[in-house]
């Protein structure tokens, strides 16, 4: 077992995992520990168990097998192997997209109560986009049409997805050339499965660009669908002041934390936190407040949105309920580890899970649907409430850190005074070398958050702007990168810049989904320059991912022209033609590639490199990396 500095580079982890020896609680780096060696075969990605003749593998020395027993090849194993993870990815974000839909046309219907239309502008936007007239027409009637309209983005009314219009017109150009444009969301999924199934697509190039084509339909369909809506339902985030680690929570109040992705629960949740009558009984209890504060993702959304304090990222998940002062963790899908159960049965704190397809052992199951959510919400916040009697000691062992969360689009577009030039203009005048989104995960087999730092300082350090989502943003914002002040860490130009506009120079543009912010302001800034998204000083990274969705993100990503770094390595290099496909020949096709470069310093360079290359082609300083 590594020592607790090389498992985290944060002290709240640190102390923490103390806690969880002391405790006799079994984490996350424990069960890694105990996988090892992990399966070289799956490692690579010679693997196969897609049907019973197997399951196969191919021997990567050349020496036993070269073919699984229905005939498949390395590189057709490999690309199969990947296009499912695409898939499982795609699904995920996707399927909550269609959650938030059918939240919205329940709204429309009147048949939700406590959701609202929090953001008719927005409504009235995307109405335009999706060709639904507006006017005269009110506000429940508008919901309706779109929710229907977004409904047939899911399946195969259509030729091609409504919002691909937001891509810059030679993107759409060259997805239309090589076959990708994604037309039903599902469809696009659901075909995937379809061609990795045993004896269907046996070409590796044709299946990865399926894959390619997949995760389109998520980055331009599932995941902008489930933004656009929760920005409708929940409000367009603006710039708010928050705390974030594990010393957001709190010794004298009652503590909720929210965990998973879907604002649907989370924002039913805050609102009962508010209600006078349960601040009362928690007073009544003892408590001098109910204190909420979210984990991963739909904390990402409730932070965007209401300033709500963040506890911690992924690989923080169980270490927040390790301190004991948690009074009730409510969860509902997408990165519960399944051994968090478990681990609140070793304190007072009461497990939930809301959601009709996520279950987990140890947690008690409530689910949330819109016609009761409201209800279901204030009874289990009432609960919690109850709970704060039952606890016991509590090791709250940091003072929160202060951050800036909740750039949307609008919001950098506001603070930039109303249109993308003047971000534009210090691209061109060099001030910023360029931007880079970096997304994704924790993952055990890299020091938590030790990817994500780092590579955020060095970029701003050499004047180039980061934005990032999900459990990156937790971390940068932990390591202080998220206040204005932090220009002090940045280079002369990007100080200069972010020190006018009075923002930080890494922007918190919210949870995964929320991925798609960078493609709607990386098309805003192609569509400004006349180019296509390739030709910009761009680049994506996931320095510590982990996820399925994040192989996705990152797909859809170099599909839509950026070039993206990886941290851990994709199980892919079982085949050279994959291998070199992704790395190299991908350039001729959607004009980006992948790079894994595990170590982020190094990562740095590659992307400074990049960078400097693409101001060199498009006429703008650069210098040598
Ligand atoms: O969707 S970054 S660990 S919490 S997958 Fe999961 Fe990865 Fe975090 Fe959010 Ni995204
Ligand atoms: Fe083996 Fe082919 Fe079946 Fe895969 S699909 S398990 S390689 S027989």
């Amino acid at each position: 077992m590594a020592t607790f500095e090389n498992i985290s580079i944060t002290e709240d982890a640190r102390l923490l995992l103390e806690k969880t020896r002391r405790d006799g609680v079994e984490t996350v780096w424990q069960r890694h520990d105990a996988q090892q060696p992990q399966c070289g075969y799956c490692e690579t990605g010679l693997s196969c168990r897609i049907c019973i003749m197997g399951p196969c593998r191919i021997d990567p020395f050349g020496e036993g097998p070269q073919r699984g027993v229905c005939g498949a090849d390395a590189d057709i194993i490999v690309a199969r192997n990947l296009c499912r993870m695409i898939a499982a990815g795609a699904a995920s974000h996707s399927d909550h997209g269609r959650d938030l839909v059918e939240v919205l046309a329940a709204v429309a219907a009147g048949k939700a109560p406590g959701y609202r239309i929090r953001d008719e502008q927005k409504l009235k936007s995307v109405a335009a986009e999706y060709g639904v007239e507006t006017d005269g027409k009110d506000t429940l009637a508008i919901a309706a049409e779109v929710a229907d309209a977004m409904m047939e983005d899911y399946g195969m009314r259509r030729k091609s997805l409504t919002l691909l219009s937001r891509a810059p017109e030679k993107r759409r150009q060259l997805w239309e050339k090589i076959g990708v444009t994604p037309r039903g969301i599902d469809r696009e999924t659901s075909e995937m499965m379809h061609r990795t199934h045993m004896g269907v697509d046996n070409g590796w190039q044709s299946l990865l660009l399926q894959g390619l084509r997949n995760a389109l339909s998520d980055g331009w369909g599932g995941s902008m669908i489930a933004t656009e809506v929760s920005d409708i339902l929940f409000g367009v985030p603006s710039p708010k002041a928050t705390t974030v680690n594990v010393g957001v929570l709190r010794e004298d109040q009652v503590n909720i934390v929210v965990h998973g992705h879907n604002p649907v629960v989370s924002e039913m949740i805050l609102k009962a936190c508010e209600s006078p009558d349960l601040l009362a009984l928690a007073r009544e209890k003892g408590a001098a407040g109910i204190n909420l504060a979210g984990v991963c993702c739909t904390g990402n959304e409730l932070l965007m949105r209401h300033g709500i304090p963040m506890a911690g990222n992924h690989l923080m998940t169980e270490l927040v309920l390790s301190t004991g002062a948690v009074e009730m963790m409510l969860v509902d899908y997408q990165c519960i580890m399944p051994s968090l159960g478990t681990i609140a049965g070793c304190y007072h704190t009461r497990m939930i899970s809301t959601s009709d397809k996520a279950r987990f052992p140890g947690m008690e199951h409530r689910e949330f649907h819109p016609d009761n959510a409201e209800k279901m919400a204030a009874e289990l916040v009432r609960e919690a409430v109850e709970n704060f009697t039952r606890r016991k000691q509590v090791y709250i062992p940091v003072q929160p850190v202060n951050a800036v969360g909740g750039f949307s689009v609008e919001a950098i577009v506001g603070a930039l005074g109303g249109t993308p030039e003047p971000l534009l203009d210090a691209i061109k005048a060099g001030k910023i070398r360029g931007a880079v989104g970096i997304v994704g995960c924790n993952n055990p087999k890299i020091k938590h958050d030790y990817g994500h730092v780092t590579l955020s300082r060095r970029l701003i350090e050499n004047d180039i702007l980061v934005v990032d989502t999900g459990c990156v943003s937790v971390a940068t914002a932990k390591a202080g990168l998220k206040v204005p002040e932090a220009i002090e860490m940045a280079g002369p130009g990007l100080k200069e810049v972010c020190g006018a506009l009075g923002i930080p120079p890494v922007l918190h543009l919210g949870s995964c989904v929320d991925n798609v912010r960078i493609l709607v302001l990386a098309s805003a800034l192609a569509d400004a320059l006349g180019v296509d998204i390739s030709d910009l000083p761009l680049a994506g990274a996931a320095p510590e991912w982990y996820s399925e969705k994040a192989a996705t993100i990152g797909t859809y990503f170099v599909a839509s022209g950026v070039y993206t770094v990886l941290g851990p390595m994709p199980p892919v290099t079982g085949s050279a033609n994959v291998v070199g496909l992704l790395t190299e020949g991908l350039n001729d096709v959607v004009g980006a590639t992948f790079a894994v470069e595990p170590d982020p310093e190094k990562a740095a360079m590659l992307i400074r490199r990049h960078i400097e290359g693409k101001r060199k082609a498009l006429g703008l300083s650069s210098v040598e990396v």
